[in-house]
């Protein structure tokens, strides 16, 4: 466990207004460390200005504080300008600026720049950067900066941090999940958190329309390698015959991930445009995010992801079920081998 460096706590004291910012298409811990970073900073004193280029998904608008985060470039814009000496930006939990979304340079100009981030495949950008791959999540590093602050954690910073936490651990059941990571949970419930109440929020409280779309989704699912590999997808008709949206696949790929045999989950998503996004879960030993970065993608050896064009479903599926089969042959020798 790293120290948090020295440029990130004092510039944090130096500094009087704050831009906290996360990447495009946020998660749970995204959004859970973007507002419980904004909690412990209004108990400083401080102004914030939380951005995001689009609204808040549905999903996470159970967040304390959530209608904060504003969309509004201009307002934004009005907030630097009102103390231009003064306002530094945060990024967490973002790996790579590009993530940073259609307003990346304006974001990047402001100065100082800082990066709070766990993903394994981190690219480094900004002035000053806190990076600890081996953090179960963004929030986890949030609170260790507040205890460093000497900040007290206010109800809502607990439960915006355990949102963070229990999404990016899966619920505590990835191989993330360290006893430091079970303390900090066990902190944040003694300030008031309900773990039933957030797990109420996150996993059972769904649309009929997403039901039906994982019906759907479901029955695409394909297997490969000797059931090793499980692929589904999502296509825009079945979004229009479901009638859910794509924000709505959240959580899907855990289904193909249960299956027994399965040590890679695989879920292509149709997007606008010809875009498909695709998310890569692991259970053992396969790194995912070397997988990704094949595709100029990245995150954590469990989870990864890539976006990209102009490439048909099963064109994709193709060329992933190729790269995996081969990185789960070298495991296996591997493991003979030992
Ligand atoms: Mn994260």
């Amino acid at each position: 466990m790293r120290r948090i460096p020295e440029t990130i706590t004092r510039s944090i004291y130096e500094k009087d207004s704050f831009v906290l910012l996360t990447h495009v298409h946020p998660d749970g811990d995204a959004l859970g460390s973007l507002l419980g970073l904004a909690n412990i900073l209004d108990c400083m004193g401080k102004k914030v200005f939380c951005f995001l280029e689009e609204p808040v998904s549905q999903l996470y608008t159970f967040l304390p504080d959530a209608c904060r985060i504003q969309s509004d470039r201009k307002a934004l814009q009005d907030f630097i300008r009102q103390d231009s000496d003064g306002t530094i930006a945060i990024a967490l939990d973002c790996g790579d600026d590009n993530r940073l979304g259609k307003y990346k340079e304006e974001l990047l100009a402001i100065t100082p720049f800082l990066v709070i981030d766990h993903h394994k495949s981190h690219k480094d950008y900004g002035e000053y950067r806190w990076v600890e791959p081996t953090r179960s999540s963004t929030g986890e590093m949030v609170y260790e900066l507040a205890m460093a602050l000497g900040v007290e954690i206010s109800s809502a910073c607990a439960y915006n941090l355990y949102v963070a936490i229990c999404t990016d651990t899966g619920s505590f059941r990835y191989d993330s999940t360290h006893a430091r990571t079970l303390h900090i949970a066990g902190e944040l419930v003694e300030r008031g958190v309900q773990p039933a109440e957030i797990a109420c929020h996150l996993y059972d409280n769904f649309s009929l329309s997403r039901l039906r779309l994982l019906e759907l989704v479901l029955a695409t699912m394909q297997l490969y390698a000797s059931d090793q590999i499980a692929c589904i997808h999502v296509s825009q008709e079945m979004l229009r015959q479901s009638g859910a949206e794509l924000q709505d696949v959240e959580g899907f790929i855990e289904y193909p991930r249960s299956l027994s045999t399965a040590k890679v989950a695989v879920f292509i998503k149709e997007g606008q445009n010809d875009q498909l996004s695709v998310s890569l879960r692991a259970k053992g030993e396969c790194d995912v995010s070397e997988i990704a970065k094949v595709f100029h993608g990245g995150g954590h050896r469990n989870a990864a992801g890539f976006r990209l064009n102009g490439k048909s479903v099963d064109q994709i599926r193709a060329e992933i079920v190729a790269l995996l089969s081969r990185d789960i042959e070298r495991c296996d020798r591997g493991k003979i081998g030992a």
